[in-house]
């Protein structure tokens, strides 16, 4: 029976972030996507003069329609939320629908670069404290690690003795597996480091840099560790699959002398994205 999974987050419609990626890579796997949008966008926010149609007062409403039709899913994740009470709403989908055997990933999309993104706070950062304890796996970058646990920003360079405290302070927010993306290894990769509570190890993966930054990459990764889940390979194996399809899509914009500058050639690398979450299988 194909899973379905379900995903919440903001529809931007030109900005290749949040459903846009989400919904062709997880059905790219074979997965049944159920879309909830908390917000058309006309594009992501890098762009001025953004027009927003807010759904904040729909979620409750598609949450209790779904529960009518008494809907269960194999997973929930979930991405850019863009107020406390969208977080608080999320919430409660994670309450309805995320028991038993589904797989809930948090990724607290919320900063960059030390910096949170335009609109959020520090009350922000706490709500979403509040959801990530509800996760199974959270997939923080270093900033959003760093507002997490309230421990200083050791900036993109960070050693992996920084982010190994950053991962020991989001242990305590209560998600059992928590996994830092965008990490720079110290052998110069850029990939994930982990860590696991339930097994008390550290997991870890990078690929080979590429000069190039991008909008998107957290949700890409985000979205295509969950279809490599779902698609049943290990968590360690579904976040190096993730890890490498989100670095051939960088370098495939990087090459790409016509690229646009607000999001990465993931279409044309679904290709390998399909030999990725083959192989491993087999
Ligand atoms: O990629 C994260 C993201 C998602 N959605 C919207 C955004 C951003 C990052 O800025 O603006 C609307």
């Amino acid at each position: 029976m194909v899973k379905r999974v379900l995903t919440i987050q903001d529809l931007s419609c030109i900005g290749k972030c949040s459903l846009t990626e989400v919904i062709p890579v997880l059905a790219a796997a074979g997965l049944e996507v159920a879309a909830v949008p908390t917000a058309v966008l006309s594009t992501h926010t890098q762009f001025s003069g953004v027009h927003i149609r807010d759904l904040t007062d729909d979620l409750a409403p598609i949450r209790q329609h779904f529960e009518r039709e008494g809907f269960a899913f194999a997973g929930i994740l979930t991405g850019y939320l863009g107020s406390i009470r969208q977080v608080d709403l999320v919430r409660d989908f994670i309450h309805s629908f995320g028991t038993g055997d589904t797989k809930v990933i948090v990724d607290p999309v919320m900063a960059d670069q030390g910096k949170l993104y335009r609109g959020f706070d520090e009350a922000f950062v706490d709500e979403m404290k509040e959801l990530i304890a509800a996760a199974d796996v959270i997939l923080p970058n270093v900033s959003e690690a760093a507002l997490l646990t309230g421990l200083p920003y050791p900036g993109e360079n960070a050693s992996e003795a920084q982010l190994k405290e950053l991962l020991q302070g989001l242990k305590e927010l209560g998600a059992p597996l928590c996994v830092i993306t965008g990490a720079h290894l110290d052998d110069g990769s850029i990939g994930f480091l982990g860590y696991d509570a339930e097994e008390d190890r550290y997991l870890r993966f990078g690929t080979a840099p590429v000069p190039f930054v991008s909008h998107g990459t957290g949700d890409l990764f985000a979205g295509t560790f969950t279809a490599a889940l779902l698609s049943d390979h290990p968590c360690e194996e579904a976040l190096q699959i993730a890890s490498e399809y989100t670095s051939a899509c960088i370098q495939a914009t990087y090459e790409d002398p016509d690229h646009v500058n607000y999001g990465v050639n993931f279409e044309s690398r679904i290709p390998y994205l399909l030999r990725l979450l083959e192989h491993s299988t087999e």
